[in-house]
């Protein structure tokens, strides 16, 4: 091949692979297959390997680690890197604005403030030239850094060149850099897993990523990016005027913003934000925040303003959050045996303040990230509490434990701790089970499953009066409910005439509560509320779905086959099929109204998801979605009616924003289709 031929198609190359890596990060949209792309990075390193004169700094082969180096040379930024002032609550917020207002009057007011989440992470630099990133650093004193810039490369969310005609010759882009906590909590077992100390929380470990030596290493730890602000030399003209015209055009441009930013127009609206974002966002995010930063949506205001004693900007704050991650003592490791006869391990704690809040409970999930965090009765643990979210575990602090006599780590129960019965556990899965169906333990959380809000939704039958019925022997199962007298209750503790009689009464009328509800509270293994509905409206009764063969239940758009042989499954076991006999008798009728499928609650709307969504996969969000009516397409548009985010959700959602189409998240789907 000649060398304007090599040239070419290393240009080429080149284009192709950055433009897919744009597609696949930033618009959460890939083009490029897997295949193809590393087929083209491999024809365009084989080129670089035999002409090195080919290789560009923006070549996506700069990405894979670079030597290690013995030290990290100094960066001088070309424009210092401040810092910011906080404010721990609406009243310090609210003497912020005043102290502006007294230097420059209601022009701030006017402009209107920018709300950003403040990510907990390592804030870097990002230096382009003629859109081209050349030096990468981190923030250091603010006046001088470490050149990370081969780390950075490694970055996928760091754009090796920048989009649009509008890049400044040189420009300096600040942003955090940041370690989602998922991938926080896998580098922490691989940590564990080769003898190493773990990261006490994702901000450390993602200064402890960037300052790698060696850029291989640095490869292996999936970092990620959000810009928020731009530095360029004086008086170089840029294409906004105000904060946030530049983070749309630091989105434009191809750099990650981060998501929940809003336009305030007044500090009500801002305090109101924060308030959305401390209790409900914080707790879903993949990412450590520790509050929010407020800034005077003017350059000209912010110029105006200035900057005190050269480290705080005055037109810009950060709102801060009680810290949701606190130290504690792991007192004890309990279990408790779920309705489908999963063994639950939770953490009992020394009562810690987290955000507001006593902890002394934590989720552990399954004893398999127990040994993988290795987390030991009687160790220190870090523990995070986030919006409404239940308190978990992160993990141990090793350095803590008394070496000469180290707490022990944790046995796998090889019994359940309810009846004994020995504990089973499914190779596909890593929860461990009891398979006793007459456990008392699976029992009683069989029936408050049954008469949870979710299911046939029966007043006033608490987790507290549900074991007392069974501690009298008064129910054994489900079907028991149906039996029970009120001049029975009368006999039991706390239980009087209106209350006795109000019991009854809602137990009846749970006996036409919808087949999708029967089913769900049935606790059918993998059928969850969204396939409990599917399956209830397509077909109609609870004697149909128990005649329907695999072949019939796979035919459902939506369900998968670890549903359908689950169900079949079901109803083949002795003891279930009598339990549904059992409630046929007692007169619960068990059909499926057709009017919830004809009108739908989505009818005549288009939905778009975009991001994972807590617990409905993609397929089930849209099956669901359909079932009520609506209509699920890709792209957003004005026609758009609801876009439905999940998390690390990408360009879609700023495209919503951009067009004031209606965003939701899981729940509020949920709550709109009537599955809540
Ligand atoms: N951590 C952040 C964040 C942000 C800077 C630029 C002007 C004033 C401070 O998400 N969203 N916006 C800014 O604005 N700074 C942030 O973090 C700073 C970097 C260094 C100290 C804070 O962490």
């Amino acid at each position: 091949m000649s060398t304007t031929a090599r040239t070419r198609r290393a240009a080429e190359l080149r284009a192709v692979l950055n433009n897919a890596s744009h597609e696949y990060y930033q618009l959460d949209a890939p083009s490029l297959s897997d295949a193809d792309y590393d087929r083209a990075f491999r024809e365009l390193q084989s080129l670089e390997a035999e002409y090195p004169e080919l290789r560009t700094p923006d070549s996506p082969t700069m990405r894979v680690g670079a030597e290690p180096v013995s030290a990290l040379a100094k960066h001088t930024h070309l424009v210092p890197m401040i810092s910011l002032g906080n404010a721990f609550d609406e009243g310090e917020l609210a003497e912020w604005e005043e102290r502006i207002t007294r230097l420059i009057g209601d022009d701030a007011r006017k402009a209107g403030y920018v709300t950003e989440l403040k990510i907990d992470g390592a804030a870097v630099s990002l230096t382009y030239v003629n859109g081209v990133f050349t030096v990468g650093a981190t923030r250091g004193n603010g006046i001088i850094g470490e050149n990370v810039t081969a780390n950075l490369r490694t970055v996928r969310d760091v754009p090796l060149t920048l989009r649009g005609d509008d890049v400044p010759p040189l420009v300096e882009i600040r942003g955090e850099c940041y370690l989602p906590f998922s991938l926080f909590e896998k580098l922490n077992e691989e940590r564990v897993a080769a003898g190493e100390p773990v990261f006490a929380n994702p901000r450390n470990s993602a200064a402890g990523s960037l300052r790698q030596l060696d850029p291989g290493v640095s490869a292996q730890r999936p970092l990620r990016f959000f810009g928020y602000t731009v530095a360029a030399p004086g008086g170089m003209p840029l294409p906004f005027e105000g904060q946030w015209e530049l983070l749309e055009t630091l989105a434009r441009w191809g750099i990650p913003v981060a998501p929940h930013r809003r336009k305030c127009a007044t500090i009500d609206e801002v305090n109101e934000w924060a308030r959305e974002v401390e209790h409900h966002v914080r707790g879903v995010l993949d990412f450590a925040i520790d509050g929010g930063v407020i800034k005077v949506d003017s350059l000209r205001l912010q110029d105006e303003l200035g900057i005190v004693g050269g480290r705080e900007p005055r037109w810009a704050i950060a709102r801060k959050f009680a810290p949701d991650i606190a130290e504690t003592t792991l007192l004890d490791i309990r279990v408790n045996v779920g309705r489908t006869g999963s063994l639950n391990p939770f953490a009992v704690l020394e009562a810690v303040e987290i955000g507001g809040t006593t902890v002394q409970l934590a989720t552990l999930h399954n004893f398999d990230l127990i040994r993988s965090k290795d987390l030991r009765v009687g160790d220190a643990v870090l523990v995070k509490r986030a919006g409404d979210v239940i308190p978990q575990v992160i993990g141990p602090v090793p350095e803590k434990r008394d070496p000469a006599n180290p707490p022990q780590p944790v046995e796998i129960p090889v019994e359940c701790p309810a009846c004994r019965t020995p504990v089973l556990r499914d190779e596909e899965e890593i929860a461990i089970y009891c398979p006793n169906v007459a456990c008392p333990d699976r029992q009683l959380e069989a029936l408050v499953h049954f008469a949870s809000r979710g299911a046939m939704d029966i007043r006033g039958l608490s987790y507290a009066r549900i074991e007392q019925l069974i501690a009298a022997r008064m129910i054994h199962d489900v079907a028991d409910l149906y039996s029970i007298t009120a001049a029975q209750l009368l006999e039991l503790d706390r239980f009087a005439d209106k209350s006795s009689e109000a019991l009854v009464d809602a137990i009846t009328a749970s006996k036409t509560q919808p087949l999708s509800r029967v089913l769900f509270g049935l606790g059918i293994r993998h059928v969850g509320q969204i396939a409990a509905q599917l399956l209830a409206r397509h077909f109609g009764t609870m004697d149909a779905l128990g005649a329907a063969r695999a072949e019939d239940i796979l035919a459902l758009r939506g369900v998968g086959n670890t549903i359908a042989l689950a169900v079949v499954a079901y109803f083949e076991d002795p003891s279930s099929a009598a339990l549904v006999e059992k409630l046929k008798a007692q007169g619960l009728t068990m059909s499926e109204p057709a009017s919830v499928v004809a009108g739908g609650a989505f009818a005549g709307m288009t939905f778009v998801v975009t991001g994972t969504l807590p617990t409905l996969s993609r397929s089930q969000a849209t099956e669901l979605i359909e079932s009520q009516g609506g209509r699920v397409t890709s792209g957003v548009s004005k026609a758009t009616s609801v876009v439905v985010v999940g998390d690390d959700a990408g360009s879609k959602l700023e495209k919503a924003t951009a067009l004031g189409v209606e965003t939701i998240g899981e729940a509020e789907l949920l709550r709109r289709a009537g599955g809540a």
